[in-house]
């Protein structure tokens, strides 16, 4: 029995800035585009911020109209920031390695979604017990909320997980799931834009089980090779397949461009450290005891690119030494022998190789 879950975290990036910055609890925060500049858009909008309406992808100047007629009634005005997409990276990479922990097989297929496979679980009931477990540990790990589905196939997990956010959990049995879908709007269908659902409209078709009283005929006849697919998934059909990418890395890497190209030591050792500390947290994730062989790769600010490697005396897993090896593939770069015009550097990566697992 074939038994997926899907994991959406809440709010995602206006989350971690609320996480880092606990003054802004309670009030509306937006991350995007800075509404000063006027152009761009709204990344997402935290829940007190969608309570004025504000949500992903709504113009920024129009977000900030809103909060300013919000201002004048007297209520709280959102506050804007900037996102950060390095963090945010890093903490979605984070957070998915630690589930990778507890469920071999996961699709990532946005920064703050994946489907599991749960089927190891072997019943709902388990799965569901196991999902609980997981919300909580990564809400006490890193205080972040996620969203769980859980159903048959993907589409049915994906809706779910919609189903009681934030924070909520919500497991559709195989049995349950044309009573899940019959009365939801035909919107809530993977595929069914605005243009679909007019059309439909037009026929009286506004929630699932209306499409599911149709014939497939009709609905190919009315929609093409979409109605076929519809109708399919108007009954609760889809692919329960998770596609995992190899499990076993060849090598970790992690590379960083600065804001500003640099040569100045301390900032670039800075990095370098930081690079090396999440290679071996990455390390111990993903169960590898020891490495053969460092690179590093340098680009400088007109986009020349150089890498190094070296071959350790013998295999490891320590930081210091990982970093004193890349340290020293690094240094020739910031120097004459690699480096005699003094070229700024915009770029450090770090590489790790020849993994023993
Ligand atoms: P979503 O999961 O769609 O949204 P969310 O996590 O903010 O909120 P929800 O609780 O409803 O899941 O997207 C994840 C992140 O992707 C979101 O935090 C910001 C980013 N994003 C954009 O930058 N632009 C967009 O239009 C959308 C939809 C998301
Ligand atoms: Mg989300």
């Amino acid at each position: 029995m074939e038994i997926i879950g899907h994991i959406d975290f809440d709010a995602f990036f206006a989350s971690v800035e609320e996480r880092d910055r606990p003054w802004l609890k309670g009030l509306p925060v937006v991350v995007g585009s800075d509404p000063y500049v006027g152009r761009g858009a709204v990344a997402t909008a935290n829940y007190e911020a969608r309570k004025y309406g504000i949500h992903s992808a709504m113009g920024i100047t129009r977000a900030y109209q809103i909060s300013e007629t919000k201002k004048k009634d007297g209520e709280k005005e959102v506050i804007f920031i900037t996102p950060s997409h390095r963090k945010y990276g890093s903490i979605s990479k984070e957070i998915f390695l630690y589930i990778h922990t507890f469920v071999p097989k996961i699709q990532k297929v946005s920064i703050d979604e994946a489907y599991l496979d749960l089927s190891h679980f072997r019943s709902y009931k388990q799965a569901g017990i196991f999902a609980k477990k997981l919300q909580r540990a990564i809400q006490q790990k890193y205080k972040l909320g996620v969203s769980i589905g859980i159903g048959p196939n993907r589409m049915i997990a994906k809706i779910a997980s919609e189903e009681n956010k934030p924070k909520g959990l919500c497991v559709i049995t195989p049995r349950q799931v044309q009573g899940f879908l019959d009365i939801k709007p035909i919107r809530t269908l993977p595929g069914v834009g605005v243009a679909t659902e007019r059309k439909l409209a037009g026929r009286g078709i506004r929630q699932v089980k209306d499409i599911r009283e149709c014939s497939w005929e009709d609905l190919e006849d009315l929609l093409g090779a979409q109605g076929i697919s519809l109708y399919q998934k108007a009954h609760g059909m889809g692919s329960a397949n998770i596609y995992v990418e190899p499990r076993i890395a060849k090598s970790i890497s992690e590379e960083e461009t600065f804001v500003e190209d640099t040569l100045n030591l301390r900032l670039l050792t800075t990095h370098l450290e930081r690079m090396v500390n999440d290679i071996v947290l990455h390390m111990s994730y993903k169960k590898v005891k020891t490495v053969g062989t460092v690179a590093i790769k340098i680009r400088f600010a007109d986009f020349e690119t150089h890498t190094m490697q070296t071959t350790v005396s013998s295999p490891t897993s320590s930081k210091r030494v990982l970093y004193s090896v890349a340290l020293k593939l690094l240094i020739p770069f910031l120097e004459s022998s690699k480096n005699p015009k003094k070229k700024k550097i915009r770029l450090i990566g770090i590489s790790v190789s020849n993994l023993i697992y």
